[in-house]
């Protein structure tokens, strides 16, 4: 990672010359205003000081370029401390005033150079923006940082930063009704959340559930469904082709809701979207939830999420909220996603571990007032 502080009279000159010299793919990490320097400073505009991140396998030849830079600086200063040392040494009992004013303000000199080196060499020590901190310690990506920086601005920042992401959260309110599709990656609990729902509907609820699986690579997958469809006493079937989904969900058109599980598809394989694609639409769904873990790195929720675009989700659910102790994924995905949070699931018992948060729950775990495990 390099990290380096640029000063600017604004930020889009700062911006510029940081895609200059890191590229495109650097982060601003921090940025503040400062006084410009000498007496001046006090009676004219403030400076912009940013601090720009990038790693450095992607740094490629603009990190060459400073580099370069660093190196240049050093000599540059080793030269001057030459100088200055063999002008000292040489013609220390001769030295006049003048040469003395001459000789003090080319160390003055040298010692800006230096720690121009210093700075450059030993990067990483600028004390870090509190947001940032803030922004971190929840695991919020930090790729929302910026946009985050705008809204929340320099004074207040935990009480406007909770506004902020308060205002951004948004909670499905609609209820669940007629042909209720699950999607999602492989593993993340489609099948455990669609028997928890079922258990809730029919023995809590009293409502008349229906039960549809297209789960059909893993023979254990339909079993663990099935077992769970006999116990409730609700009708199940299992389907293969799209003429038997249009028959199965036909069958079930009593049914207050039918809950629709499918196979776990890699969000990067068009081919297996685009197919599920046609079974979600041969069940003429009500509503489209993705269901995604807590667990998923930040930088793959965004694949996935784009990945499963194309099956028109129009809510989220988040699984396994008990396997990690920071909420920050819960912003992540309603930004990335843009769509309202229906449901969270917070452990592996049918039919307990499920829950229709609302927005003050969701904010106490973000901000880390009420833990789920
Ligand atoms: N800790 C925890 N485990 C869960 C939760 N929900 C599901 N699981 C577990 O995750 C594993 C996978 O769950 P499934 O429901 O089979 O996942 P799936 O999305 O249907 O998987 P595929 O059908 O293979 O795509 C099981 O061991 C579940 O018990 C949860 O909220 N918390
Ligand atoms: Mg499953």
């Amino acid at each position: 990672m390099v990290i380096k502080k640029y000063t600017a009279n604004n930020m889009n000159e700062a911006l510029t010359r940081i895609r200059h010299e890191l590229g495109k793919e650097a982060v601003i990490i921090s940025q503040r205003k400062i006084k410009r320097p000498g007496i001046k400073g006090f009676f004219s505009s403030k400076l912009i000081e940013v601090t720009a991140a990038i790693e450095n396998s992607t740094l490629g030849s603009s990190k060459k370029a400073e580099e370069k830079q660093s190196d240049d600086l050093f000599k540059e200063s080793l030269h001057n401390f030459k100088r200055v040392m063999s002008k000292e040494i040489g013609t220390k009992k001769e030295t006049e005033p003048a040469e003395n004013n001459q000789l003090q303000a080319e160390v003055a000199e040298m010692k800006e150079l230096l720690n121009k080196v210093i700075k450059n060499t030993d990067k990483g020590e600028a004390p870090e923006d509190e947001l940032l901190t803030l922004i971190k310690d929840i695991d919020i990506d930090v790729q929302f940082y910026e946009e985050l920086k705008t809204k929340v601005g320099d004074e207040d920042i935990s009480d406007k930063f909770r506004k902020v992401i308060e205002d951004e959260i948004e909670i499905s309110k609609d209820e669940l009704s007629g042909n209720v599709v699950f999607v999602g990656p492989t593993g993340v609990g489609k099948t455990t959340t669609i028997a928890k729902l079922a258990g809730k509907l029919s023995l809590i609820d009293k409502k008349k559930v229906g039960l549809i699986t297209v789960d059909t690579y893993r023979i254990g997958a339909v079993e663990q469904l099935k077992t769970y469809a006999e116990i409730m006493n609700i009708p199940f079937k299992v389907v293969i082709t799209m003429k038997e989904m249009e028959e199965a969900v036909e069958s079930m058109k009593d049914c207050d809701i039918v809950l629709i599980d499918t196979t776990g598809r890699s969000s990067k394989n068009t081919m297996q979207i685009s197919e599920l694609r046609a079974f979600v639409q041969k069940a003429n769904p009500d509503s489209v939830n993705l269901v995604i873990s807590a667990t998923t790195k930040n930088r793959d929720i965004k694949t996935i999420l784009e990945g499963y675009k194309e099956l028109e989700y129009k809510s989220v659910i988040i699984t396994k909220l008990d396997e990690t102790s920071v909420y920050g994924c819960i912003y992540n995905i309603r930004k990335i996603s843009k769509q309202p949070l229906r449901f969270i699931t917070t452990g592996q018992n049918v039919p307990d571990d499920i829950k229709a948060p609302t927005k003050s729950d969701i904010i106490r775990f973000i901000f880390g007032e009420e833990a789920l495990c």
